[in-house]
């Protein structure tokens, strides 16, 4: 029933739109051909694939924004509490089969579609990614979101517009060259521009001091004005008619600009400034990393924070006047500009007391930090943030002042510990803390992980845990079971529903567990393994696609696809792969019968600036290149290295991999959410007790993946120790490397030093060993069928603690105190 039809004239154009859209098969042919024709603009008797895309995804548009109506009506009518996720980075991928999959209409698109003579998956394939996003904290998001959806939670995310998303990486005789990424060339489908929901934000200028009604208040000249225009992109639930919004903002030039040059003459000038307006949406800084306190990047963050909180303000002004009612979730420091803006609303604008004004404040913020080592904080130079928000800056040291006031009296004049907890940090270069004025104003301080909220209570934010203990908690981190199972592994979904009795799990993943009754059945397991080959086969054909190399689909497929980066340790994989190579070539022939096939799989970007991370993608393929051609080894050992990896490439290798590794140095990864992923397609682990594996060992037992490597307690002594524990095996790969045996040998050289150059910092040499067992425990169990698919079963059967439904309900519950709002209807 629709929502509108209280009134006798929304009564009539329910009617006169002849009711909600309809599903069967000839009504979805007649939209697809009428987009065609009409949206598209192609005839309908001439139109090629990419075009029956286009008009499909229309169509499909058409009944999310339906639904996405009825949401936001009712959620308007009812009133609830609501929350604001705040991300500056959102990995979304592709929206055509989520999107049908999770309005439940799926097969009635492939239907429609084959009567047309077109085939779903073939077009789906026509769908560009939206990578607006680095690595696991905006696919995490992305996650997120799904999930709020489908627990029926009033939520809205906000977040950028950037017009160039993260980089498309190419590879040219082994090396990453990056090119940008022109995901807006062909035209977006899912968004919808609302040209009457902008913003102005503003930059640079004075503040000054104004007599206002005989009060003193401060006044903010700005320099610069910006518009902000917000894009709407639709998020369905599964299961329900619950459709939310992802609001993305985009610059563009503010009128009132553009006025005062026009009538100054400069007409040309006028123009040009456009252009300027526009590049604040721009690009994505592309490193998930080191912290640079670079002005666009500041830039990008006020305006996509001012223009949120404009935008919620507005409509929390629609109903209220009690500013004390809707939390916002910061995700990461990034938008934690976020409090300074929503006390400077308040104060400067809605004209509250400071000491009001910061209550509200205090009572709104609830902040996940995803970083693991203080390197990761962001820091803004005062002088930076002096120029760019002035206000901003002067509120910042006011909340500053009140804090370290109340501080004093709390714990005395320890001026270590005063420093330390400081907002604004002195020295060389005078800049704020984002995270501790993210602390200072948030009511919950969440860890990803079990581990990492441990790390964060006794290392970074150790002097804040002692002085606000109940604001520090853990919100272990998961993953959608809609994107990573069913849409990307449709034939591992239909087998789980069939062994489940049900579809349930899709909703409700904890029964997922039920599968573990049949770990053993051996139906199951024959079953399970014919899955397993399917999707083996999948990735095999792409993988000659993209690389030449032929790979057997007897051989274990062993996957470590992530960003790059030292701590991450692709390195240290690249070292075994080596070592194994070395093995085979040193062996009898005769012994050769025994090794287990592998073939090894790296993915992943480098940041545009990290040298060392460039250097292990070359390193790959000069290891794949000499591997792959050598016939002594043939089937034994491949290695390829798939380029460009992004969220749709990962529906694709996840699903295939039969080990996944994630093997960063113990206590340098926050959580880690790629492994959840393989987790539930069945891929056993080979991994260090670090991040969410140390929860995953908990739901599936240390019998049922490979564990290897230095706990957490035991880095900071090994570290002290250095070299001397480098293995010989170690030194040998390392020697060959360094001997040209892979060539490139001055390139290469200051890789090898990293390792054997006397730090080691990330512990290479000392796991290696470890690292060597747990890969040959790996190849045992591989070589045994029926054992590794009982292992495979179980790793599935325990991932339901790592859906990202578990993860919001926790927040939703705990932190956010919000409850789901379910539009009434079973459609
Ligand atoms: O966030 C993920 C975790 O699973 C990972 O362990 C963690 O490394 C990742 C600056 C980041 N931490 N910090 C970032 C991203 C973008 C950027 O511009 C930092 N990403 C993580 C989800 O919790």
């Amino acid at each position: 029933m629709s929502l509108g039809s209280d009134s006798a004239k929304a009564e009539r154009m329910f009617r006169l739109m002849d009711g909600f859209l309809k599903n069967d098969s000839i009504s979805l042919q007649q939209d697809i051909l009428r987009h065609v024709e009409y949206t598209v603009a192609r005839s309908r008797f001439n139109f090629d694939d990419f075009e029956a895309y286009q008009a499909l995804a229309h169509s499909v548009r058409d009944r999310l924004i339906e639904r996405s109506h009825d949401t936001q009506l009712y959620f308007k009518r009812k009133d609830p509490k609501r929350v604001y996720f705040l991300s500056f980075e959102y990995l979304m991928g592709r929206s055509l089969s989520n999107s049908v999959i999770n309005l439940g209409i799926r097969d009635q698109y492939a239907d429609a579609l084959s009567q047309l003579g077109f085939e779903f998956e073939v077009l789906a394939e026509q769908e560009g990614d939206a990578a607006l996003g680095n690595g696991g904290l905006a696919r995490l998001s992305a996650c997120q979101m799904d999930s709020m959806a489908t627990l029926d939670y009033p939520a809205w995310g906000y977040g950028l517009r950037y017009e160039y998303g993260l980089f498309r990486q190419v590879i040219l005789d082994g090396f990453q060259h990056e090119q940008p990424d022109f995901w807006l060339n062909f035209g977006n489908p899912w968004e919808t521009e609302r040209v009457h929901v902008t913003y102005p934000v503003k930059f640079y200028g004075v503040v000054e001091e104004e007599n206002l009604n005989g009060e003193k208040c401060n006044v903010w000249i700005p320099g610069e004005v910006v518009e902000a225009v917000a894009y709407d992109n639709p998020i369905p639930g599964y299961g329900t008619r619950n459709t939310i919004t992802l609001r993305l903002w985009a610059g563009k030039p503010s009128d009132q600009h553009d006025m005062e040059a026009y009538n100054t003459g400069d007409y040309i000038n006028a123009v040009v400034c456009r252009q300027k307006a526009e590049n604040i949406s721009s690009v994505l800084y592309p490193d998930d990393r080191s912290f640079q306190g670079k002005e666009l990047r500041l830039k990008q963050q006020y305006f996509f924070v001012s223009a949120s909180i404009q935008d919620i303000i507005r409509r929390f002004k629609e109903a209220h006047s009690n500013f004390d009612e809707f939390p916002e979730k910061l995700n990461d420091t990034h938008p934690s500009l976020a409090i300074a803006e929503v006390m400077r609303v308040l104060v400067d604008k809605e004209h509250l007391g400071w000491n009001k004004a910061w209550d509200i404040a205090c009572k709104i913020f609830s902040f996940t930090i995803h970083a693991v080592i203080a390197e990761g904080l962001e820091k803004i130079p005062v002088d930076l943030l002096g120029s760019l928000l002035p206000r901003h800056l002067q509120i910042i040291y006011e909340i500053n002042f009140t804090f370290v006031e109340e501080l004093k009296k709390r714990i005395g004049l320890d001026y270590n510990r005063l420093s330390r907890m400081s907002i604004i940090e002195e020295g060389a270069v005078k800049s704020i803390r984002m995270a501790n004025l993210a602390i200072v104003c948030s009511h919950t301080v969440n860890g990803v992980s079990k581990v990492h909220s441990e790390l964060l209570k006794a290392k970074l934010f150790k002097d804040f845990y002692e002085l606000w203990p109940q604001k520090f908690q853990c919100k272990t981190n998961g993953v959608t079971q809609r994107r990573w199972i069913v849409v990307s592994n449709p034939s591992l979904c239909a087998l789980i529903s069939k062994w489940l009795g049900t579809e349930a799990w899709i909703r409700d993943v904890d029964l997922l567990t039920g599968l573990r009754a049949y770990a053993a059945d051996p139906d199951l397991q024959q079953e399970w393994m014919m899955v397993k080959k399917v999707n083996k086969m999948r990735l095999a054909e792409y993988i000659e696609a993209m690389s030449g190399v032929k790979v057997s689909l007897d051989a274990m497929f062993d996957v470590q696809t992530k960003r790059i980066h030292e701590y991450k340790r692709q390195l240290l994989n690249i070292l075994g792969i080596i070592h194994r190579y070395d093995c085979i070539k040193n062996m009898e022939k005769s012994q050769r019968s025994k090794v287990v096939p592998r073939v090894c799989i790296i993915g992943g970007k480098a940041a545009p600036g990290y040298e060392i991370a460039k250097k292990i993608i070359k390193l790959c393929h000069a290891v794949a290149e000499k591997i792959n051609n050598d016939t002594d080894v043939g089937d034994l050992l491949k290695l390829v290295f798939i380029p460009d990896y992004n969220v749709s490439v990962a529906e694709l290798v996840i699903p295939g991999a039969d080990l996944s590794q994630h093997i960063s140095t113990a206590g340098h990864e926050a959580s880690g959410t790629g492994s959840m992923k393989f987790l539930m397609n069945g891929c056993l682990l080979l991994a260090t007790e670090d991040g969410s594996t140390v929860e995953i060992v908990e739901e599936i037992g240390a019998d049922n993946l490979f564990l290897f490597g230095a706990k957490i307690h035991e880095v900071p002594k090994l570290r002290e120790e250095g070299s001397p524990k480098m293995p010989l095996q170690c030194a040998r790969v390392i020697r060959m490397v360094r001997d040209g045996y892979f060539g490139f040998k001055d390139y290469f050289e200051s890789l090898c030093d990293t390792v054997d150059g006397g730090k080691d910092f990330y512990l290479l040499g000392s796991d290696f060993e470890s690292y060597l067992e747990a890969q040959a425990a790996a190849d045992k169990a591989f070589a045994d069928p029926n054992k590794w698919t009982q292992m495979s079963i179980l790793s599935a059967a325990g991932s339901g603690r790592f859906s990202s439904d578990r993860t919001i309900r926790d927040y939703a519950e705990k932190t956010w105190g919000i409850e789901p709002c379910r539009f009434p209807s079973d459609g």
